[in-house]
């Protein structure tokens, strides 16, 4: 069942986007406010050099990936607050996690979007087995677009397309652009995408 068909969701990197300031973020809001009349947007926002900062803190103290989790996450959120702030004048506010999860259709019939937090509410309940928590703002965005039978999901970064592994990483030289996928591709290298393609 599509909860919200109409709905449009667009996560926003981190490390791409919001850390690069206002040289980015301006543009940026002004291509958002001029989407407004067309489309209801739940827009979410990643996790950028500082959760890079904090994970790197928090391993040397020993924190397991279940404390990591939310620490980063708020980041995610502080970039969300940063950008409807900037697009207040326009009706566009930040709303809570719990308010995404019950409240989402009342605030998108009263305004035209929404920002929030693209870090899935996973906190201490992050699965094991990894250093950094391997759910991070990519997955928290589809997963939160799938739930709610999202029209689509446009993640914005800056580089063209979805890739086997980050571009700007450490596998660059492996990179390699997916110009098409499918259901049963996407089901073949979930696991890869969400380790390397996940970087907010
Ligand atoms: O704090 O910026 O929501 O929307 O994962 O939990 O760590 O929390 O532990 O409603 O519930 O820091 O306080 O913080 O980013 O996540 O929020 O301002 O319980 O509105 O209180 O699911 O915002 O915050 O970090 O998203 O991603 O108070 Mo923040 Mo985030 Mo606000 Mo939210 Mo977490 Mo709540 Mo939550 Mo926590």
């Amino acid at each position: 069942m599509r909860l919200l068909p109409w709905l449009h969701v667009v996560k926003i990197g981190g490390r791409a986007i919001m850390d690069r300031g206002a040289e980015a973020i301006l543009p940026l809001v002004g291509k958002l406010r001029r989407l407004l009349p067309e489309f209801r947007l739940l827009i979410l926002t990643g996790a950028g050099s500082r959760a890079r900062h904090l994970y790197g803190v928090g391993l040397d103290l020993g924190l397991p990936v279940a404390s990591l989790s939310p620490l980063a996450a708020s980041e995610a959120g502080q970039n969300g607050h940063i950008l409807a702030t900037l697009l207040a004048a326009d009706g566009v506010s930040y709303i809570e996690h719990p308010t995404i999860a019950n409240q989402l259709a009342i605030h998108l019939q009263a305004t035209r979007a929404v920002v929030g937090s693209a870090f899935p509410p996973y906190h201490h309940h992050e699965f094991p087995g990894s250093r950094i928590p391997v759910h991070r703002a990519d997955v928290g965005a589809f997963l939160v677009a799938d739930a709610l039978g999202a029209a689509g999901m446009t993640i914005v970064e800056d580089v063209d397309g979805v890739y086997t592994a980050d571009p700007h990483g450490r596998d660059a030289a492996q990179a390699q652009l997916i110009r098409e996928t499918s259901a049963a591709d996407l089901a073949q290298h979930a696991g890869t995408l969400i380790r390397t393609g996940a970087r907010g």
